[in-house]
This record gives structure tokens, C-alpha cells and sequence, in this order.
């Protein structure tokens, strides 16, 4: 069994995100907007696990198989001395597909995972040494940046670094193009990154997973309301707000919005704040891009790399891209 898994906290992790600077500017402007990497909170990382597992969110299970069946081919693509290293806290089936995969061909047993949150790190850290003992985990508290550039510092062998779950689509496309080139510029020659996507689709299909039977995104829209409230001392009533999820088909993106219902206004004590909604008026709180097999094309291209695989699932709707260096 090998030791503890080993920990770093970087000045931008855990706490340093500024909500309450974020809440105000948001929602003093003209169209009101939140940034949506605030909706994961505890309480919104458990909806977020729901939302996952609802028949119409049909992401993460296509992600699945695709990993399920291209898991060996996936880890083929680097040596057996390769570290995983993971965007986004790892303890998931999908990452341990992955895992399982590289172990099996004989690859070393290094992971490494950043993520914004020390606590879904240690969550995901026990998970995984439960699943793997004899795996070295590594964690880094920070923003992804930060954490690679870190882990870049470092004498290493080559990296598998992966970004699951269509995470890329919360970015606009100038910003994704951005994040890219900034870990290519981490990478060298005998890397690989593996990157998530999920694709443009009929608009039904993507209301639909958006904007499930149950209600559950609803609520996961509606806790960014809970969340302001406990965390800036604010007065919403969620259900004063109604859930909104738009397919915008020429920029392939689904927009969500939370819409008043009533005309009202609502105090946020630490902000001494108040804000006034009129009726209909909404909050616009995420973006989630869609992208064609050209759009990832341009995308690998203008930030650095080549596509050199890419796997589907059996109904063609996420891709698992898998990019060289260029
Ligand atoms: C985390 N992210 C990739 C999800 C998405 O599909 O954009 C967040 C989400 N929002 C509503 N449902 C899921």
C-alpha cells in the first residue's frame, strides 16, 4: 500500500472566489447575469450528481460508454510510465475506467487531479485509494491554470490530462480556445489530452436534458438563489423564480435563466443591496456550448493541437477528443 495521498493548496483555491464581488456587478447590470461556477455549493454538487442520473441528461452516460468501450485504446495513446492527470476532481466511473484501463496494460499507478475545492478533492482521494491501493494520488487545490502549472514545474514523466464531462462547454468559444492553448503551452511532445464534448443535437433533446420532468435542474438553478442568500445574508424566495432552458441553435448553445415571476425586490444584507426584478425579467445563470465536429476541429487548431482520435457513442451524441501537441 503506498502513502497518504498528497495534498497543495494554491492561493486560488478554496474560497478566493469572489461572490460577492460576482453578485453585485451581476446583478446591477442592465441584463442581470451570475456566473454558473457558483451554483456548486454542497447542497448544488449533490443536485448536480441528480441531474447526472436523470433520463434526459443523456451526457454523462454516453461519456461513459465511450470510455467503457475506449478506455484501452485511450491509455494506448501514451506510455505506460504516464501520470493521469485530471481537471476536475477524479473519484467518478468514467476517471476509474480510465484508471483501470492504464493499470491493466501495466501502467504506472499515478494520478493527479486539480480542482477548486480541497474538500471534493479529499472526498474523491479516499474513494479512490478504497478502489486502487496501490495507486500514488495527488491532489491541487487551485484553479485548473495553476494547478497544471504547478504539476508542470516538476521533473515528470509524460501526461494523460483529462477534461470529462462537456466542462469545456461552460466556457464561450473564445474563452474555451484560451483555456486550451493555456495547458498546451503545459504540455510537451509525448502528452495527450483528453477532452469532452458534447455535441450539437436536435433542440428538443437538448431542452429536454436541460429542463428534466422531475424538476431537477430547476432546483440545481434555483439553489444559486438558496446559495446567495446563506452566503450574502439575501432574501430570495427561489420559487419566486421560475426555471428557464433555451437552445440558441445559431450560436449552439443552451442558455439557463431564472425568470421572476412577480414584480419584486430583493435585499442582500452583506452587500447592503437591494435589487429590483420586474416581472418576466430574468437572470441569465449559464451557457452550455454545443459543438460540430468542425467547430472541435477549429477549437483543437487554434489552441495548439491536432485532433488525433476521436470516439463516439452508439447514438453519436458526446465525443471523447483525444488531442496532440502540435
Ligand atoms: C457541468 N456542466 C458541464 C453541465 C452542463 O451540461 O453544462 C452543467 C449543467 N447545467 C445544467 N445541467 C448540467
Amino acid at each position: 500500500m503506498n502513502a497518504e495521498p498528497s495534498l497543495r493548496v494554491l492561493p486560488s483555491g478554496d474560497g478566493q472566489v469572489d461572490l460577492a464581488r460576482e453578485v453585485r456587478t451581476g446583478l446591477s447590470a442592465a441584463r442581470k447575469r451570475l456566473p454558473c461556477r457558483f451554483f456548486y455549493d454542497e447542497v448544488g454538487s449533490r443536485i448536480f450528481e441528480e441531474i447526472c442520473a436523470t433520463p434526459e441528461y443523456y451526457l454523462t452516460r454516453a461519456e461513459d460508454e465511450i470510455l467503457e468501450r475506449s478506455a484501452a485504446a485511450i491509455v494506448g495513446a501514451v506510455t505506460p510510465s504516464a501520470t493521469i492527470v485530471e481537471l476536475g476532481s477524479g473519484s467518478a466511473k468514467k476517471t476509474r475506467r480510465l484508471l483501470e484501463a492504464h493499470v491493466a496494460r501495466g501502467g504506472k499507478p499515478a494520478f493527479a487531479m486539480v480542482d477548486i475545492s480541497s474538500a471534493a478533492l479529499r472526498t474523491s482521494a479516499a474513494e479512490l485509494r478504497a478502489a486502487f491501493p496501490d495507486m500514488q494520488v495527488r491532489g491541487v487545490a487551485a484553479e485548473y491554470q495553476d494547478g497544471i502549472a504547478l504539476l508542470a514545474a516538476e521533473k515528470r514523466e509524460p501526461w494523460l490530462v483529462l477534461w470529462l464531462g462537456s466542462n469545456v462547454g461552460n466556457l464561450d468559444r473564445a474563452e474555451a480556445a484560451r483555456f486550451l492553448a493555456g495547458i498546451r503551452a503545459r504540455l510537451r511532445t509525448g502528452d495527450r489530452f483528453l477532452l469532452g464534448v458534447d455535441r450539437r443535437k436536435d433542440a428538443r433533446v437538448l431542452e429536454r436534458a436541460y429542463d428534466d420532468a422531475a424538476g431537477v435542474t430547476a432546483r440545481f438553478n434555483q439553489n444559486l438563489l438558496a446559495r446567495i442568500n446563506a452566503d450574502l445574508g439575501g432574501n430570495f424566495e427561489p420559487d419566486a423564480f421560475r426555471h428557464v432552458a433555451i437552445y440558441d441553435e445559431r450560436a449552439g448553445r443552451i442558455e439557463m435563466h431564472l425568470e421572476s415571476l412577480r414584480d419584486q425586490v430583493v435585499h442582500l444584507g452583506a452587500l447592503d443591496l437591494d435589487v429590483r426584478f420586474a416581472r418576466d425579467e430574468r437572470i441569465h445563470t449559464e451557457d452550455s456550448y454545443k459543438y460540430s465536429d468542425a467547430e472541435v476541429e477549429e477549437l483543437a487548431g487554434t489552441s495548439g493541437f491536432a485532433v488525433e482520435r476521436a470516439f463516439t457513442d452508439a447514438r453519436g451524441q458526446f465525443l471523447s477528443v483525444l488531442l496532440a501537441p502540435n
